[in-house]
């Protein structure tokens, strides 16, 4: 991965959100995997925050447009419009926190409305450093099986600690470019989650909502 070096305006792009409640780690994981060093103070994000990278696996580079979410609850309501078309979504919650983790419900939720039904996802509990040294709060079972519910892949990391957490992006981006090769509809087709699939027969054409 070079996420410093100068993007090219030809490389294909993939959006990336990063969803979770506040204070959680979201932005300081944004300026990792952007190379930059991660805040140590909270800050809250107010609204959106917007960072690009370039992830190269299997030879190919592409350019990882990452949207930094913030988690406070008075911008709930803004997830649905930062979500829609992203081909990946990370859900992060903190390991020392249980308040954290049940509120990915929540935030699955909203994300829903529109993030695209294929859409690669990833579950991180973030804060092992902390959780190692006896905070733990959610056990790593809780956190399996909350990904595996959502068909989604499950890391445990300490974005402040571990030495590169950029693998974690890597590791998605490399299924967000595997998908788009196998479908140019990858990350297009938004059902709702809400429309049932009557007796297995394919939703008609006309109920589908390209975005
Ligand atoms: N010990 C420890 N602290 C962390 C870790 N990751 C983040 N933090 C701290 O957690 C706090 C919140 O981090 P942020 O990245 O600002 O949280 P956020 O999810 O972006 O929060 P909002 O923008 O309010 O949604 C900061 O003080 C970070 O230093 C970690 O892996 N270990
Ligand atoms: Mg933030």
């Amino acid at each position: 991965m070079h996420s410093n070096r100068p993007l090219d305006p030809g490389q294909r792009t993939f959006k990336v959100v990063i969803l979770g409640d506040t204070g959680v780690g979201k932005t300081c994981l944004a300026a990792r995997l952007n190379n930059k060093d991660a805040p140590i103070p909270h800050n809250p994000t107010i609204g959106l925050d917007f960072t690009a990278c370039a992830v190269t696996v299997d030879g190919e580079t592409v350019r990882a447009n990452i949207w930094d979410t913030a988690g406070q609850e008075r911008f709930n309501s803004l997830l649905p419009a930062y979500c829609r078309a992203a081909q990946g979504a990370i859900f992060v919650f903190d390991l020392t926190d249980l308040r954290t983790f049940l509120s990915l419900d929540r935030c699955l939720h909203n994300a829903s409305v529109t993030l695209p039904d294929d859409a690669c996802k990833l579950v991180v509990g973030n804060k092992r450093d902390l959780a190692d040294t006896g905070w733990r709060a959610v056990t790593s079972n809780m956190g399996e099986e909350f990904a595996a519910n959502i068909e989604a892949n499950y890391v445990e990391i300490s974005v402040l600690q571990d030495d590169d957490v950029r693998i974690v992006l890597k590791d998605l981006i490399r299924e967000i470019v595997s998908k788009s090769s196998q479908s140019e509809h990858f990350g297009r087709i938004h059902l709702g989650g809400q429309l049932p699939h009557v007796s297995g027969r394919p939703i008609p054409e006309k109920k589908k909502c390209c975005l």
